[in-house]
């Protein structure tokens, strides 16, 4: 199949955007074989059957790299809350927050889980986004945790979009462990990831390095139990204070370490070294009112890739759109429209360890998404304003 009068933004190369502005692209199954100026299409591809995009831009399809958008109930009486003055942290230390969506995912059956989570996914994939990462963490037994994993994974045969999962085990300490934080890590924690491992489920391992979750030391158990099973680590990091967590996770190679408002010079250095990406969440910066930036002078210095995510989830971030993510990072973070598209492409993709998308080049995976804008720099530059014209997932519109 051949695409063309496109302007394609492929994300390659040192220019801005990778812009063609008279592009084609040759789709073979689900991969891209050829992208390039019209003018420069080889002969034997000019008999293909064609479609015309009719001068439209085309981008990689954005991928979502941070999600938690499988879980039970919702959490507007807690915004209530907080708009009467609690702060996030109190009502975590209340029984409240991350455990209050505990108990209703614990009582969620698994197609109840599905049936909600796919009303999140459809907002995503309506923005044309065709990878999304899930995240387990509110079940916080073997049970439960094992639960989300598997609805997480029958997102793919429900709609096409492409899921990684990661297990989330290290999110809070559930009700029957409070006070005994090391124990769940033992008992539960990692005996479920051992379990969830076997099972499939598992594509990467987080956990939440923070004062109300997890301290450093629980964290590495965690994640040198990911090691020994060959699976990849990044970690919620920084969000709320600086507890070194970014660089714990690098010196683990973790693919990133993400939220980061508090990270300092140190960190980011640590996270260039070992290739860890920066993703920066502004749906949960907004949502809890954070006025501490994450170092984005620094990130730029150390040239550390910067991937931008939803953080979709019930308490912090309750956002299902990422052109909305990519206005907040621009409008909230400073960073550039370039840095935002590159933020939920081809950096996404970086964090999820996939080398195979997030690009528009021969090889990769025919992901696209036609808009109905004439420069890139448009989809950041609207708010609540959706522009896509046309998804292709795998090559298939
Ligand atoms: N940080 C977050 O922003 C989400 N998880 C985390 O570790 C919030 C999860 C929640 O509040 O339910
Ligand atoms: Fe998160």
């Amino acid at each position: 199949m051949l695409l063309h009068n496109a302007r394609v933004a492929t994300m390659t190369g040192a220019g801005a955007y990778g812009l063609i502005d008279r592009g084609a692209m040759v789709v073979e199954g689900q991969r891209l074989v050829w992208v390039g100026a019209a003018a420069d299409l080889p002969s034997d591809y000019s008999a293909l059957p064609a479609t015309d995009l009719q001068g439209r831009l085309v981008t990689p399809a954005p991928i979502d790299c941070h999600t938690h958008l499988v879980f039970g109930g919702n959490r507007a009486r807690e915004f209530e809350m907080r708009l009467e003055g609690a702060s996030y942290e109190e009502i975590a230390r209340s029984g409240g927050g991350i455990v209050s969506t505990v108990r209703a995912t614990r009582q969620a059956s698994e197609d109840e889980l599905l049936a909600e989570a796919l009303t999140r996914v459809d907002a995503l994939i309506a923005e044309g986004v065709a990878t999304i990462e899930v995240k387990s963490g509110y079940g916080l037994d073997h049970e439960t945790e094992l639960r989300m994993l598997r609805v997480a994974r029958r997102i793919a045969s429900e709609r096409p979009v492409a899921v990684t999962t990661t297990f989330l085990g290290a999110h809070a300490v559930p009700p029957e462990y409070l006070g005994r934080d090391d124990a769940y890590i033992d008992e539960v924690c990692i005996p479920t990831l051992r379990a969830a491992h076997d099972a499939g489920l598992v594509d990467a391992v987080d956990g939440f390095c923070e004062g109300i979750a997890f301290q450093p030391a629980q964290i590495a158990r965690v994640f040198d139990v990911a090691r020994a099973l060959d699976l990849p680590v990044k970690l919620h990091a920084e969000q709320l204070s600086d507890l070194g967590g970014a660089e714990l996770a690098a010196s683990y190679g973790a693919l990133s370490a993400d939220h980061i408002e508090y990270l300092g010079e140190t960190g980011v250095a640590a996270m260039a070294r070992a290739g860890t990406v920066a993703v920066l969440l502004p749906g949960a910066f907004y949502t809890l009112r954070e006025t501490r930036l994450p170092p984005i002078a620094a990130l730029r210095r150390h040239r550390v890739p910067m991937a931008l995510a939803t953080d979709a989830n019930p308490g912090s971030s309750p956002l299902t759109s990422l052109l909305l993510a990519m206005n907040m990072g621009c409008t909230l973070f400073r960073m550039t429209p370039q840095e935002a598209l590159a933020g939920v492409t081809v950096h996404a993709a970086k964090a999820l360890g996939m080398a195979d998308r997030g690009r528009i080049a021969p090889g990769l995976r025919a992901d696209l998404a036609v808009w109905d804008v004439a420069h890139p720099a448009e989809l950041a530059y609207r708010m609540g304003f959706n522009p896509l014209y046309k998804r292709y997932f795998g090559g298939r519109a």
